[in-house]
């Protein structure tokens, strides 16, 4: 009985060691060695600069106060470009769009495949303060919906990464929810926008499937998206489950663009 009692114990503080620290690792872990670590897996890039060019646009200042444009010397030190036909955008189809590109990585780029996206993918919360000149993480970091330092850097790179688009470019959209095209989402307030005619031919939207297929490629948003176009870009939409994209992009013979 008593060493039952023990186990339980041990067991309720390592749950709450557990409960704890998570959150405090995500509050005071660095933000710097994690951006330069993933940078240097890049290979060839000055990874100094372009931390100092990263930070500059939120350090020292009001965390409610920036914007996307204060991140223009960083989006200047990467100097993005790729090849045609290879962008992959996306909207509410984060897990599976990542782990189709993961695969498939010589077809299709998202930017957080590309050095824009890939030091800062997934890391949430980061912000500055005035008259000081460190990084915060979420401590600190007022949740403020727009102007904050994370929002501005996604709608930055979002904006570069469409205005790197020519060729074919492709969308991966999510066929489980009502409104697949969603107006406030950054692709439709500023991806879209960005596709520029004639150097943008076409665009195919991947109307993906789960479970639970609530809509396909004639769902009313979609035709609004078709409208947003610019005159000369030619508009496709194909439907696909995941399993479909699952079962693709696991087989390497595939050619690009044969998975719908
Ligand atoms: P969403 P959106 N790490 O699913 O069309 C952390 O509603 O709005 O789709 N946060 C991120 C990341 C990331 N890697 N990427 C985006 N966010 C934020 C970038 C961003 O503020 C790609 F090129 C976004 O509004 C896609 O074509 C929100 O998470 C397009 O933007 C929820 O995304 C996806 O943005």
């Amino acid at each position: 009985m008593e060493k039952k009692l023990i186990i339980l114990g041990v067991g309720v503080v390592a749950v709450l060691i557990l409960i704890v620290a998570v959150p405090l690792g995500v509050m005071f872990w660095p933000l710097k060695p994690t951006f330069i670590d993933r940078c240097k897996e890049l290979n060839g890039y000055d990874c100094e600069t372009w931390w100092g060019a990263f930070e500059q646009a939120y350090v020292g200042k009001d965390p409610r106060k920036v914007h996307m444009e204060d991140y223009d010397n960083f989006i200047k030190a990467v100097n993005f470009s790729a090849e045609p036909n290879k962008l992959m955008f996306w909207s509410k189809t984060k897990d599976v769009v990542h782990a189709f590109t993961k695969k498939k990585k010589d077809c299709f780029l998202t930017v957080e495949d590309t050095a824009l996206g890939y030091m800062l993918d997934g890391l949430m919360s980061w912000c500055g303060k005035e008259g000081c000149t460190k990084t915060f993480r979420k401590i600190g970091c007022p949740g403020w919906k727009e102007n904050n330092a994370v929002g501005s850097f996604w709608n930055r790179v979002s904006a570069a990464f469409a205005d790197a688009a020519r060729g074919d470019v492709t969308a991966m959209l999510n066929g489980d929810i009502d409104t697949p095209f969603n107006p406030n989402s950054t692709f439709a307030t500023i991806e879209v926008k960005r596709f520029d005619s004639p150097k943008v031919k076409s665009l195919t939207v991947v109307l993906v499937t789960g479970k639970s297929a609530v809509t396909n490629c004639k769902n009313a948003s979609l035709k609004d998206l078709q409208r947003e176009l610019k005159k000369g870009i030619a508009y496709n939409c194909k439907e696909v489950t995941e399993a479909q994209l699952e079962e693709c992009s696991s087989n390497p013979e595939r050619p690009c663009g044969a998975c719908w």
